[in-house]
Formats: structure tokens, C-alpha cells, sequence
């Protein structure tokens, strides 16, 4: 009984289901790049080259345990640059008696799946993804029956359930959660340390010149590689981040700073999403750092919430809302993405950091992607089809299910609530609050309208005008909706016009107000 087993870019984990009982002997291991997947977005050159150059490491590690693989590559002649019909050449070559794959990451490649039924002439087994802490049908059982899946009950369960951070029945420390400890702007005084840099060697030097030639336009630079590519390097980078960055990680994870793109963050993402590391090794790394002493309760609680909680509770949603969630739009948003997203020329010094480091690195940090693009796309009112392109272009981790439950429901709420409580919206004070970007900024954060005043409070008091009806009778929105009610008339006239001026200028192809001067270091 000959093996055909298939794995994707996003399965390269040694022990994916896929390759459970697999027999070395007769067995044969299928990897193809194609150009269905290198296209679907424009994506970033880097998140490209991270991609195909870790799918060929895999392939060679694969090989070096014995395991023989047909790997093929994007210029290979006769690549038809489909997963089906790569699928069909391979039958062809090597005639196995069945189809062994792990179910996708995405719905898009499951309904491609689905028609393999009927398409080859030999069974096909699709294996459920167990490297999630949470199984697609456990997050089901979870959410079954409940008026509202809110992250922080589906995560107290995921604590207890598999016992981390727990002291016995408890919570490490008495507290489920310490969010309120780890809101702190970063201090001048404070540096974070130097990030690991990785060799690129001649597997991705190649791929690195591949990307260059076949995707010359797309968004982002590729000189500035710098991804672990392989299980080993990733190893490397998960022990340098709990040595070097966990221990500040809690105090300033919701930091954002000038020239700081990851400050003390894991930039892990990108090694999880494609199978290189796994949740749970990444969870009792950070948990054993406590328990010994070396970073404190509020980071490694905070650390492992995004993974235990978040990233789980983020795939649980997409999977048991897809595809309907992505077509909801509950704010009926219908404007084009601004051209700045793409291009970074914008006078809006926050969001120009956020793009050019999301350019320079195929990353950005959680707050810069939620409070600056994100709130900026959510109080322009962006059509969330188009948001939700960008972001699953321009970052290294993007993959749509955890992509799409952060973006249209966290950032843009368009699922109406299904995910968070209320719009993460909110004016320049906060990005003042929590960054030092408003003092290279040509506009104020402390006027509020008015030629000099930030963009961000005359749109955040705009959109609450504009989306009364859906939002008024939220009671987490009360105190915003007090405020507006008690605002002069004349006030309200001049936020209205001065939103409604700028919006008609964001796709213009030029800043409104553009001082070069300022931006010369950015
Ligand atoms: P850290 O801040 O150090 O967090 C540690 C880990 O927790 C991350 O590596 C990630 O695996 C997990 N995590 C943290 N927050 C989330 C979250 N909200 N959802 C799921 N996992 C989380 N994450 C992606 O992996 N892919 C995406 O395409 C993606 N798109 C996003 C889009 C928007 C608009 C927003 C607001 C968030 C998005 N996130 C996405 C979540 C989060 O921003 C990234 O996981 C994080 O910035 C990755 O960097 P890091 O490894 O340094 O994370
Ligand atoms: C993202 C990506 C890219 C850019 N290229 C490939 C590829 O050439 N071959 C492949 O198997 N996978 C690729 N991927 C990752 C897939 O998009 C991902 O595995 C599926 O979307 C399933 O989630
Ligand atoms: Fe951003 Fe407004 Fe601050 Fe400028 S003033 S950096 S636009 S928040």
C-alpha cells in the first residue's frame, strides 16, 4: 500500500498528522510551490522567500530522515501551478494506492479539497491538524449553547483544561489575568536588546533571488531577510526571546515606539503559523522562565494568553463561522484602502512607522496593526474586503485563519460584535498615550479640529456620528455617546467637516501636508 502524502507550505512540522505512520519504504512525501499560492495576495516579497525557502528546508530534513520526497519547485518545467493539478501529475508519476493530507489552515484550500473527492480514482484520507491546542471540534463544544464567545471565558477553560499557569485549581498568583499591569508606554530611559540575526544561506539566497525575479512589484523589501527558515533556527530564536525579551514583554506589550518596530515582542508568529515551532513548546518555555524565576508573572500570563487564548480562540472562530463571516460588513464600510497603505507616503507619522516597518520586516506589532492601520481603517470606514487584503498580503504570519477573525472582527467589527465587545476606535490621545510617534507628527493629537489637528480625532468622533445607530445601544459604548451628546453643535459641524474633507483627499496621490524634513530619519 503505496502512500501519496501531501504537505503545505504551512505544515512543516516533523510531526504533522500527515505523516503519522508513514512507512519509509514504500511511502513518498509530496511538496509543490505553485503560483495558485504565491498569488492569491500580492503578498510580501519576504513572506514569499520565508515560505518557499523554509518549505525547501523542511523538504531537506525530510530527506535526511529517510523519508524520500518529490518536491516541486515554482520554476520547475511542466509546474501547472495549481495544487489539484500538481496533485494529478503526481499520481501519475508515482501511482500510489492513496492520498494522505493534513485538513488546511484556510477555508479557500479546504474547498479545493473537497473536490478531490471525485477528482482522483483512489481514496483520500484528510487528517485533522492536531498541533493546536484547541481541536476544531472542542471549540465547537465550547461555544455550543453560549449567547457570546468571549476570549477571556474560552481561555480560563483553556488554562484549566491543560493545566498552565495553574496552581492546582487556581490561577498562578490568584489572578486569571493581568492586562491591567501591562499597559505601560516605554520610557526613554529603556532600550530593547538587539535582535538575533540569521545567516541566509544558499537555499535562501536562491529563493531570495526567485522572489526578486517572478514578483518583482510586490509590496515590501526584501534586503532586510531576516527569518529563521529552518526548525533548528527557530529553536534558536524561541530561546533568545525568553532570555532577552519575555521579562519586559508583559510592561510593554502595548508600547509603540519610533524606530523600535519589535520592541520586546516575540516575532514569533511567522514559525508558529508554519509549523516550525508549536504552541505548546512555545507555552512551557514561557512558563518554565516563571516558575524558575527569571521573568515575572504579568509577561509570561500575558505572553501565554495570546497564544492559549487568542491564537486558539481566533482559529475556533474562523472555523466555526466560515464562510459567512467574512462577507458580514455591520458597519456597511464600503471606502477604497487608502493608496498610503501600499506606498507609506502619508503625513501621519504613526501610520507612516507602522507601514514602513510592516515594508522593511514583513512585520508589525500587535498594537500598531490594531490601534494605528487598523483604527485608522476602521474610522475611515475601509470596505473590509480590502483591509483584510492588505493584511493578508503584508505580514510574514499572515494565513486567513488568524488573519480574518483579527481584521474583520477585532479590528474592523464587522461581524457586529461576534468577536469583541466593542470597536477597538479611539482618537490620537491614546496613540499619544501609548508612543512617542505624535512628537515627529505634523499634526497635533491634542487639537481637535482645525487645520493642525490629528486625523485621528476628528475621524474617531466622525465615526461615532456616522455609526450611531449600530453602536449607541452598546453599553460598553455609553460613555463615548454621553460625551458626543454633550458636544456644542458647532463642534460636531466643524468634526463633520473636517472628516469629510480629509476622506475625500486619502486617495489622492499625495500627503495633505507633507514636511519631508520630519521624515528624513523615519
Ligand atoms: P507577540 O505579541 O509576541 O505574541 C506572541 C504570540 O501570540 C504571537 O506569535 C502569536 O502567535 C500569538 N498572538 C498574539 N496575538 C494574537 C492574536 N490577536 N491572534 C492570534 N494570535 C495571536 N497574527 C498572525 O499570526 N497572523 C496574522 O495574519 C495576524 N493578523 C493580524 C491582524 C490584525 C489587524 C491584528 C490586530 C492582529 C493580527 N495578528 C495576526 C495577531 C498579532 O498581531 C500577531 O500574532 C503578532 O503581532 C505576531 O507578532 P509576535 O510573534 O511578536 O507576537
Ligand atoms: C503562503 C504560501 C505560499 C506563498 N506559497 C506556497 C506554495 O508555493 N506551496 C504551498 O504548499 N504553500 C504555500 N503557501 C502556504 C499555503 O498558502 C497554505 O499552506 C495554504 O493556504 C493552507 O493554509
Ligand atoms: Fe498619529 Fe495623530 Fe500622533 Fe500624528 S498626531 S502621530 S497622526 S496620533
Amino acid at each position: 500500500m503505496r502512500k501519496l502524502i501531501f504537505i503545505l507550505g504551512d505544515q512543516l512540522s516533523p510531526n504533522i498528522s500527515s505523516l503519522t505512520g508513514i512507512d519509509r519504504d514504500t511511502d513518498i512525501v509530496l511538496m509543490v510551490e505553485v503560483v495558485e499560492e504565491t498569488t492569491y495576495v500580492p503578498h510580501h516579497k519576504q513572506k514569499i522567500a520565508f515560505i518557499l525557502s523554509a518549505m525547501r528546508h523542511f523538504a531537506n530534513e525530510l530527506r535526511s530522515a529517510g523519508i524520500e520526497v518529490d518536491y516541486v519547485a515554482l520554476g520547475d518545467a511542466g509546474n501547472t501551478g495549481s495544487f489539484s493539478a500538481e496533485l494529478d501529475r503526481a499520481i501519475e508519476r508515482h501511482n500510489p494506492d492513496r492520498i494522505v493530507i493534513t485538513e488546511p489552515g484556510e477555508w479557500r484550500v479546504r474547498r479545493i479539497m473537497d473536490d478531490w473527492g471525485g477528482r482522483f480514482d483512489r481514496p483520500i484520507e484528510i487528517r485533522a491538524d492536531d498541533r493546536f491546542l484547541c481541536s476544531i471540534a472542542d471549540f465547537r463544544a465550547w461555544a455550543d449553547g453560549r449567547k457570546g464567545y468571549r476570549m477571556e471565558y474560552f481561555y480560563r477553560e483553556m488554562r484549566r483544561r491543560t493545566g498552565l499557569l495553574m496552581d492546582g485549581d487556581y490561577p498562578a498568583g490568584g489572578t486569571w489575568n493581568l492586562d491591567t499591569s501591562n499597559r505601560k508606554p516605554l520610557p526613554a530611559s529603556i532600550q530593547p536588546p538587539k535582535r538575533i540575526c540569521f545567516e541566509i544561506d544558499e537555499i535562501t539566497a536562491e529563493v531570495i533571488l526567485l522572489t526578486n525575479r517572478c514578483y518583482p512589484d510586490n509590496f515590501g523589501n526584501i534586503d532586510a531577510f531576516n527569518w529563521a527558515v529552518s526548525r533548528e533556527d527557530a529553536l534558536v530564536a524561541l530561546a533568545h526571546f525568553i532570555e532577552f525579551y519575555l521579562p519586559l514583554f508583559g510592561d510593554y506589550q502595548d508600547a509603540m515606539a519610533t524606530d523600535e518596530p519589535f520592541l520586546f515582542h516575540a516575532v514569533l508568529s511567522p514559525y508558529l503559523n508554519v509549523g516550525l515551532l508549536e504552541p505548546w513548546e512555545v507555552c512551557i518555555a514561557a512558563e518554565a522562565a516563571f516558575r524558575s524565576g527569571s521573568v515575572p508573572l504579568n509577561a509570561a500570563e500575558g505572553f501565554i494568553r495570546q497564544i492559549l487564548g487568542w491564537r486558539e480562540y481566533v482559529r475556533g472562530i474562523y472555523w466555526l463561522e466560515m464562510p459567512g463571516y467574512k462577507s458580514r460588513n455591520a458597519l456597511s464600510a464600503t471606502r477604497q484602502l487608502p493608496w498610503f497603505y501600499w506606498s507609506g507616503e502619508t503625513d501621519m507619522h504613526c501610520l507612516k512607522c507602522a507601514i514602513e516597518d510592516t515594508k522593511r520586516s514583513a512585520y508589525a506589532h500587535h498594537i500598531q496593526r490594531l490601534m494605528i492601520t487598523g483604527n485608522f481603517a476602521l474610522l475611515a470606514g475601509v470596505n473590509p474586503a480590502e483591509i483584510e487584503e492588505w493584511y493578508l498580503a503584508v505580514y510574514a504570519d499572515a494565513f486567513e485563519w488568524v488573519e480574518l477573525p483579527n481584521v474583520h472582527g477585532m479590528v474592523m467589527f464587522a461581524d457586529g460584535g461576534l468577536l469583541s465587545s466593542k470597536p477597538y476606535a479611539a482618537s490620537g490621545a491614546y496613540i499619544n498615550r501609548m508612543s512617542n510617534y505624535c512628537q515627529r507628527c505634523v499634526y497635533d493629537p491634542k487639537i481637535k479640529t482645525g487645520r493642525d489637528a490629528c486625523p485621528f480625532n476628528f475621524l474617531y468622533w466622525n465615526f461615532l456620528i456616522q455609526n450611531r445607530s449600530a453602536l449607541s445601544r452598546n453599553p460598553r459604548m455609553k460613555m463615548p455617546y454621553r460625551i458626543l451628546d454633550h458636544m456644542e453643535p458647532v463642534k460636531i459641524a466643524a468634526v463633520r467637516r473636517d472628516a469629510r474633507d480629509f476622506l475625500e483627499q486619502i486617495n489622492e496621490n499625495r500627503p495633505r501636508k507633507f514636511r519631508s524634513d520630519l521624515f528624513d530619519s523615519a
